[in-house]
């Protein structure tokens, strides 16, 4: 393994780059780090929207929930409305107007809780309603791609602690799953495997990536991470979306998304920051063999609870780029599962 060396790693899934510089994370560190505050809130915050019996921005009243609320966001990025705008086609100005639905996801009535303080029953209820959403909106005639995802902490630019996350679902495939897609059909076009297992078989065989195992799902550090504690969790069994897994795949994929989010606050001792999401297969009404779903973890911490990894200067210029070598920080998490 190149443990000294400067060198490129290819990420096969989205056709990219990564520098790794293990040599410079035996720099010093002479930043600041700061403590951070111990994160005190109310089961009920009667100035938080996402909490129940509180008005929303549109004059709503947020319902008086049990579990998971999914409502429609108030500042939806993108409307169902079809535009009645010209679109501009030339070759050097393109620009077509894009349909879609927003919704928000509350991941529980308790405004003082987060995935990893929750417990699997209560978690599995999210992901059940990750998969009534995919397929409803994955459904509509006008929708191709539904993205799932959460921004988790302030540095993430999430706007309230309360535990939620998002929907967008749109009529094209965005930038990020439409690269795996391709890096995906490629695969198994040519080895009628998809890349995922095939990648998965081989990250248990070699061990140094893994940080998590069960039943039906792995946690791992992927050879090509771009963020310092980068992490996927990818399901053992090849399924183009969610909406394949069996009943206690979905348990499993609770759990999992619960211990490695325990995990992650155990490494800092901080409610960790970060953004996280499933790519899986366009709703586009074919088949997908070639894709295998898995849910991302992008947090931007790198040595505190407060220093965290800038995407600047080269790698906005450039090149993605890290010092940490991927199989180090899968050590470093490995350690903190049961650090607390
Ligand atoms: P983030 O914290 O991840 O940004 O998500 C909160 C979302 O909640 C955000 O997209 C929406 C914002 O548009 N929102 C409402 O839909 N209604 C409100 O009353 C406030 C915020």
């Amino acid at each position: 393994m190149l443990n000294d060396t400067p060198h490129r790693r290819w990420n096969p899934l989205t056709e990219s780059w990564v520098l790794v510089s293990p040599h410079r994370s035996k720099r010093p560190w002479q930043g600041q780090v700061e403590a951070v505050a111990p994160d005190q809130r109310p089961a009920h915050d009667p100035n938080c929207y996402l909490c129940s019996g509180n008005v929303r921005a549109n004059g709503e009243k947020t319902p008086d929930y049990k579990d998971v609320f999914v409502f429609t966001n108030d500042f939806a990025a993108i409307l169902p409305e079809k535009s009645k705008e010209k679109q501009i086609s030339t070759a050097l100005f393109y620009a077509k107007a894009e349909r879609g639905i927003c919704k928000v996801i509350c991941f529980s009535p308790r405004h003082d809780l987060t995935i990893p303080q929750m417990d699997t029953a209560a978690i599995r209820k999210v992901v059940d309603a990750w998969c009534a959403e995919y397929e409803e909106l994955g459904a509509k005639p006008f929708i191709n791609y539904v993205q799932i995802f959460e921004n988790k902490g302030a540095v993430m630019g999430c706007s309230n602690p309360h535990p939620h996350g998002q929907i967008w679902a749109q009529e094209h495939v965005p930038d990020e799953p439409a690269k795996k897609q391709i890096g995906q059909l490629k695969y198994f076009k040519k080895h009628g495997t998809t890349l995922l297992s095939d990648y998965l078989a081989e990250e248990l065989k070699q061990k140094e990536r893994i940080v998590l195992e069960q039943e039906h799902f792995v946690a791992l550090v992927p050879f090509w991470a771009i963020w310092p504690f980068e992490t996927m969790i990818i399901p053992r069994r090849a399924m183009a979306c969610i909406t394949q897994m069996t009943e206690e795949e979905r348990t499993g994929l609770a759990q999992m998304y619960q211990s490695l989010t325990q995990c992650y606050d155990n490494l800092f001792d901080v409610s960790f920051p970060y953004s996280a999401g499933i790519h899986q297969a366009p709703t586009d009404g074919k088949p997908h063999e070639e894709w295998h779903f898995h849910k991302v973890f992008y947090p931007p911490l790198l040595r505190s609870a407060s220093v965290k990894k800038f995407m600047v200067g080269y790698e906005m210029l450039a090149n993605p780029q890290r010092d940490i070598t991927p199989e180090k920080a899968a050590e470093i998490l490995r350690l903190a599962i049961h650090s607390k």
